[in-house]
């Protein structure tokens, strides 16, 4: 199982996901509600839950997501999803290791260079062509 928000989904979360698969014989993916980011990052994201479930649904390495409703429900989803490892991105270091007495909780090196938050800057910076 792994986590996250994958807004403007890109080839960083791509990656995770396959090296996430990669580790066992099914991928389940719990993607953060609109106001789990809002109250996490004090804004929303650009896609909403059901566009972003929707993508990552799509994903063919992907089997099954669902949404993450509310903060302090991952031991349960762990539990109730029988996962046997948790990956996340190593920006994630040691924050998953709680849940060590119930999972193996693995920590892939992120993909250099990419995130949504500077895919916005990048766009934000964009000049209109003369
Ligand atoms: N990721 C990556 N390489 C990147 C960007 C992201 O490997 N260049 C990974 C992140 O480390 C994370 C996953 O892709 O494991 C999803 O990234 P985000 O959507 O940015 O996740 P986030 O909003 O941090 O939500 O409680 C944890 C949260 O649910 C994680």
């Amino acid at each position: 199982m792994t986590f996250g928000t994958f807004d403007l989904f890109h080839i960083g979360h791509l990656r995770l996901l396959e090296r996430s698969a990669a580790l066992g014989d099914r991928l389940v993916v719990c993607v953060s509600s609109d106001q789990l980011v809002l109250s996490r990052k004090g804004r929303l994201p650009l896609f909403s839950e059901q566009q972003r479930m929707d993508i990552v649904r799509s994903i063919r390495c992907v089997d099954k997501v669902f949404v993450e409703e509310a903060k302090g429900l991952k031991r349960h989803y762990l539990l109730e999803h029988r996962a046997d490892v948790v990956t996340m991105g190593d920006d994630y270091t040691n924050k998953f290791d709680e849940f060590n007495d119930i999972v193996e909780v693995v920590y892939l090196k992120r993909t250099p260079d990419i995130s949504t938050t500077d895919i916005v800057a990048q766009i934000r910076s964009l000049k209109p062509a003369p």
